[in-house]
């Protein structure tokens, strides 16, 4: 039998083997720091109606794993600094940093899974629960509890020496395994981010308020961009990086050592090439991509916004044709376009 320390040092290795950037350990219990209930009660989830299902499970990771002691948190960096600055084409620029590669939920879960398995060899007999983004687990409040690092005011996990480029993942387990003490949060008096968010999504208090964040917008619905976030929608045809990329901490962040974040072919289009891609060329290019999230309508929504910004022939073209189109959110991006194209 050997003792929880051994294990956080097994694990910890095996992680890194497995490609991982940093492991941690918190012990698990509930979160009762009421953000997340206060959140939902303004109504900060927007449309994210998954966010309201199963809130006793987000709130205490014993209730996915009966008799959980130990939460193992994992993260990886994306960050490529190749593709930053003049190098990076239009396209690329408008599309977030995390979503320019292969779809992590396909890759990084494999990952997670594995160690799992590597974890149940240690401790036979054990239950462990893994689990990339879209289980009810606070990602964040566990990477957080395990000494990766602390949230933000942006309200993402920063992990120095790796700033807040890095996608989380999480091992919930009744094996015992020594925690780590978790960091000083370190934004100290910088509030750089908050001016930053273009349409005041960021609250200060590291929340944010999913109707403004253009994250939700571009990625999580399918519905009409309202008007007044629509300038600031314009500038993303995939998600938003504008609160990480003020962040200090993210100046000189340690680049990723994964492949799979190197960018795809349709992240580089213009906005008038996606905007007009037909359905199956669509689906080929979005094919194991983030990008494919919002759907075929949901991506030519965006890029039909994005065509004001654009400018030129071809914007204009596909304006003039998308403002017809039977989808009414893609209609309706294209109009507004057309309308400061002249
Ligand atoms: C819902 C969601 C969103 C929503 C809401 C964002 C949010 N910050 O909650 C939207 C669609 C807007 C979004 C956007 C993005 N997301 Co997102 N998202 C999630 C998801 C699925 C759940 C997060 C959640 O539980 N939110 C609810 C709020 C209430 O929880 P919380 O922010 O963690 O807050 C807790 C504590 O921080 C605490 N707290 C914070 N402040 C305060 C203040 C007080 C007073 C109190 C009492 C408590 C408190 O209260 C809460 C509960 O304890 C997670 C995956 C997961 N399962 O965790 C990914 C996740 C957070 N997203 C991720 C990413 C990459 C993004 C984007 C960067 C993508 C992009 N480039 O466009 C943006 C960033 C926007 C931003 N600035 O946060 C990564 C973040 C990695 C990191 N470094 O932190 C995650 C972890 C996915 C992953 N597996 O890696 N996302
Ligand atoms: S992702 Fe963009 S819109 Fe969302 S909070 Fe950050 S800066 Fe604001
Ligand atoms: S920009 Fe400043 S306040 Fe915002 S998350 Fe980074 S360090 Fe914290």
């Amino acid at each position: 039998m050997i003792s929880p320390e051994a294990r956080a040092a097994s694990v910890k290795q095996l992680a890194a083997e497995l490609g991982f950037d940093l492991c941690g350990v918190a012990r698990a219990g509930s979160i009762d720091d009421g953000g997340l209930p206060a959140w939902l009660t303004a109504g900060q989830e927007a449309g994210m109606a998954y966010m309201r299902r199963r809130v006793a499970e987000r709130l205490d990771p014993r209730r996915i794993v009966l008799g959980a002691r130990s939460v193992i948190a994992l993260a990886v960096s994306y960050f490529r600094p190749e593709d930053e600055g003049g190098a990076a084409g239009e396209g690329l620029r408008r599309v977030a940093r995390y979503a320019r590669g292969r779809d992590y939920h396909l890759f990084l879960r494999r990952r997670v899974r594995k160690l799992r398995r590597r974890l149940l060899d240690l401790v036979p007999g054990a239950r462990a629960h893994p689990s990339v983004d879209t289980s009810p687990v606070m990602e964040k409040v566990w990477a957080e509890r395990a000494g990766l690092g602390w949230i933000g005011k942006n309200g993402l996990l920063i992990a120095p020496p790796f700033g807040s480029w890095v996608l989380l993942g999480t091992i919930i387990t009744d094996a015992e395994i020594a925690p780590d003490p978790p960091v000083v949060p370190r934004c100290g008096s910088c509030e750089a981010c908050l001016p930053a968010c273009p349409t005041g999504a960021l609250l200060g208090s590291g929340h944010v308020d999913g109707r403004r964040c253009l994250s939700y917008w571009t990625i999580e619905t399918r519905a009409p961009i309202p008007e007044a976030l629509s300038t600031a929608c314009a500038e993303w045809t995939f998600g938003c990086d504008l609160c990480q990329e003020v962040c200090p901490w993210n100046r000189d962040a340690r680049p990723s050592r994964l492949a799979d974040f190197r960018p795809g072919p349709l992240v580089s289009l213009r906005c008038s090439e996606i905007a007009l891609l037909p359905p199956g060329l669509h689906a080929a290019l979005a094919a194991g991509s983030p990008l494919s999230r919002p759907g075929y309508s949901g991506l030519r929504r965006n890029a039909a916004l994005g065509l004001a910004r654009e400018g030129g022939a071809a914007a204009k073209a596909a304006a003039e044709m998308l403002a017809l189109d039977p989808d009414p959110a893609v209609a309706q991006a294209a109009r507004w376009s057309r309308s400061r194209l002249g």
